[in-house]
């Protein structure tokens, strides 16, 4: 009978294997259950089991009966389901409940995986591993997790559950020993934590053995900088990043920090509301300043009042500009480069509230001779004339005559918003600078740095445009190196110790990729041509996008200007209108001249610039193509360094804590290939045990045992013994190599040994007394 169990047992796992391996994360059903004996199996055991009711969502449930291809389930309120076999998926048993390792499920379906991540959330454990890959839930709430203790715990290896502090310190050792710099590379869609998980790492970095003059301090602070002049309010998170970057944390060769370094990627668009400094600047200045700024209250802006949302629930700009400022002088940015930085702000401030007039019924226009032309004029250093001429009017090339022309309407806003634009992006080039300069580290100090990049993560919206465009494609850069990283390490893993790796399957993205940057005819290429026609229209760069790639297996073009993208985790719907003018960006060269002589520093130090850029490059390069650059750039470097990967999760869309939404957490784990990553370490071999450890555990149950035998020896007699099927394993060197859920066969029937021992145990125990 022993043997009998044990062969039920033996075959329940199989059956859990089976299920478990069939396809984890599609939301298929019980495809492998290989006819009525395998369900009356399970019924008989009594598994737990999901079950899709008709809101779409799953519940546990016990199986009960079934008539043909339908089971009865009862669910925990009592009442009896019925569905189809397809509808159901296994669940874990209870003892794997809320395990900090997904690969630890015995089943890695979606509703396993989002229930094990809700059980976790519930009692405020947010990180959970996914293969190699950290997990981190949002909490929308202060968790005791971050606290000096944790710090000393995680260095002093007292703790190893995930945590993001877990990931920085092993980033740390690894740079340690390895003498290879890391990376920490931060994914995850807007809101879901990666600007707050990104300042995590750093203060754990920071709170590491001492540092060199207090850089640390500066390199938080940077930060602090960095996010007033870079974050917005949007629908989506009261304080969204609205470009990418990278920050480099150098450390000296005996492991202290030294100095830092910033790569950042073009702006995105603002969100509801604009940049925080800009509500910050209004709040707090000093009346000094607001004197010499020509400073009003942010609701008399229309670049800041037309959202109509100026301030933010719980948030005091006021108290912010006083930290901004504090946090300027501990980086060390001069009080003269502070001033001449809010004065651009507020020129930018004064710019939106230059007003037009009609002159002409073909509506070419006048400035408004007003108060906002002379105080943009008189902060950006030119003479109000000159500003309202820019304004107005362009040259252009008539033949061989240049002729000046007045512009209408909707022109000269376009002008006015692109040299707002033009000043702010630059301003913000120009802080990073300066802030490198800060932080930078003198060559004999530097040995090793760990990089952390908080880039905006994948997007799909009812409407995407060109911003999501921007975001997608970086993150499909991310995923690749995501997949590249995962491939070499079970490659690695599997060479080293002799086992046959081409037997593990990847999914590559390198298709999608073709498809954005493939030259002449990638998307981005594309676009660079069409922007570079004066009269191409979205309906134009739609039918030319059309025209070359309709073949391409990750587009489709549609024929209202749409297209739908492939992307690795799924299919996006973008518009293309707006995509040219934004991918455009030019301020005419009259603008440029303008700056040029200007008598205020920065215009004119942004004016050259912008003409050293364009005379480097032969041809003007677009948005896009700049985006390109700077994320070629990014991966460089990310490449020479070993990786470590997190990915946030946005739990609920409300910004609320306690809140879990399964359809939305399910999207992002879908969007992220989390799932897929796990398979991928799946399909490697999740479970590996050295020889030595191996024998150790299950060699008393063999027959036959001897403890002085060589370990590899013993593992194989065990394998052979239980019937472990030969596809389900490798034999390394070394190590044993096993599929998902083979383990849990062995432990069971070790279980029940011990438990028949101890009865035997009990029984001659109570039989002597
Ligand atoms: V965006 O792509 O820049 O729009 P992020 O960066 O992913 O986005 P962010 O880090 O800004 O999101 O987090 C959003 C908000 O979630 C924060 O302002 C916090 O209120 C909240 N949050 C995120 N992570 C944590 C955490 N670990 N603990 C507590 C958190 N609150
Ligand atoms: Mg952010």
């Amino acid at each position: 009978s022993a043997k009998k169990e044990e062969h039920e047992s033996r075959l329940e796992e199989k059956d859990a294997a089976k299920l478990a391996d069939s396809s984890p994360g599609s939301l298929s059903g019980f495809r492998d259950f290989e006819g009525n004996d395998s369900l009356e199996h399970f019924i008989k055991k009594k598994v737990r089991v999901w079950c899709l009711l008709h809101n779409g969502l799953w519940e546990l449930g016990e199986i009960i009966s079934t008539s043909g291809e339908r089971a009865s389930v009862v669910l925990p309120n009592r009442s009896v389901v019925t569905v189809p076999f397809r509808e159901l998926l296994p669940a874990n048993p209870v003892i794997v409940e809320g395990v900090d390792e997904l690969i630890r499920l015995h089943y890695l379906n979606e509703p396993s995986v989002l229930h094990n991540l809700h059980y976790r959330y519930c009692r405020d454990n947010i990180y959970s591993k996914a293969g190699p890959v950290l997990l981190a839930v949002n909490p929308f709430k202060d968790v005791q997790l971050y606290g000096n203790d944790l710090v000393t715990a995680y260095k002093q290896k007292l703790l190893d559950s995930p945590h993001i502090y877990a990931i920085a310190d092993t980033a740390y050792n690894e740079m340690m020993t390895d003498e290879k710099n890391q990376s920490i590379v931060i994914s995850g869609e807007s809101g879901a934590g990666k600007t707050e998980t990104a300042k995590f790492a750093m203060k754990y970095l920071a709170a590491l053995d001492g540092s060199c003059g207090g850089i640390e301090s500066k390199v938080l602070q940077a930060s602090y900088i960095l996010e007033a002049f870079g974050n917005a309010k949007t629908s989506m998170n009261d304080n969204s990043s609205r470009f990418g970057k990278l920050i480099e944390i150098q450390f000296s060769p005996t492991g202290r920090i030294c100095g830092a370094k910033l790569q950042t990627l073009v702006q995105l668009a603002q969100g509801e509301r604009s940049y925080h400094v800009f509500y910050q600047l209004c709040a707090g200045a000093p009346s000094v300043l607001r004197g010499r700024l020509k400073l009003k209250r942010a609701c008399d802006y229309s670049y800041l009042n037309q959202s109509g949302c100026v301030e933010i629930h719980d948030v005091d700009d006021s108290l912010k500009f006083q930290i901004l400022m504090g946090a300027l002088n501990m980086v060390g940015i001069s009080k003269e480069d502070q001033e001449h930085a809010f004065e651009m702000i507020s020129a930018v401030l004064w710019l939106g509230n230059i007003s037009f007039q009609v002159v002409d019924n073909e509506n070419h226009i006048e400035v408004v001779a007003d108060e906002a032309v002379t105080n943009a004029a008189s902060l950006i250093g030119c003479s109000s004339w000159d500003l309202m001429h820019a304004l107005s009017s362009c040259r252009i090339q008539d033949g061989k005559e240049e002729v000046t022309k007045r512009l209408k309407l909707r022109k000269a806003r376009d002008t006015r918003d692109a040299l707002a634009k033009f000043i702010y992006a630059n301003l913000f080039d120009w802080l990073v600078e300066e802030i490198n300069s800060a932080l930078a580290v003198s060559k004999q100090q530097s040995g090793k740095s760990i990089s952390i990049i908080d880039i905006p993560g994948f997007e799909s919206l009812e409407k995407n445009s060109f911003e999501q465009f921007c975001m997608n494609y970086d993150h499909e850069r991310l995923q690749q190196l995501f997949i590249q990283h995962l491939f070499k390490l079970v490659q690695e893993e599997c060479e080293v110790d002799g086992i046959d790796w081409t037997k593990v399957d990847f999914v590559d993205n390198q298709d999608c990729l073709d498809l954005f940057e493939k030259r002449p005819c990638g998307i981005i290429s594309l676009l660079e041509e069409e922007s570079n026609f004066p009269h191409a229209t979205a309906l134009t760069f739609a039918s030319k996008l059309k025209q070359h790639l309709n073949t391409h297996n990750c587009f489709k073009g549609h024929r209202d200007g749409a297209f739908t993208v492939h992307h690795s985790s799924r299919e996006v719907l973008y518009d293309s209108g707006g995509f040219l003018d934004k991918n455009r960006d030019q301020l005419h060269i009259d603008i440029i001249q303008l700056l040029s002589s200007c008598t205020s520093r920065l215009p004119q130090f942004f004016a050259s610039v912008m003409l050293k850029e364009s005379q480097l490059a032969c041809q003007q390069h677009s948005v896009a193509t700049k985006f390109k650059g700077q994320l070629f750039k990014l991966m460089q470097h990310l490449k020479s360094t070993t990786p470590h990967f997190i990915y946030c999760i946005k739990p609920n869309s409300k910004q609320l804590p306690g809140e879990f939404e399964k359809d939305l957490v399910l999207k992002q784990l879908r969007s992220y290939g989390v799932l897929a990553a796990v398979r991928i370490s799946r399909s490697g071999y999740p479970t590996q045990i050295a020889h030595q450890e191996f024998a150790r555990r299950y060699g008393f149950l063999l027959p036959e045992y001897n403890v002085c035998q060589d370990p590899l020896t013993s593992s194989v007699e065990i394998l052979q013994q239980f019937n472990i099927l030969p596809e389900m394993y490798q034999v390394g060197f070394t190590k044993l190599y096993f599929r998902a859920g083979q383990i849990g066969a062995l432990e069971e029937v070790r279980k029940r040994a011990l438990q028949g021992s101890l009865e035997v145990h009990k029984c001659f125990c109570s039989h002597r007394a």
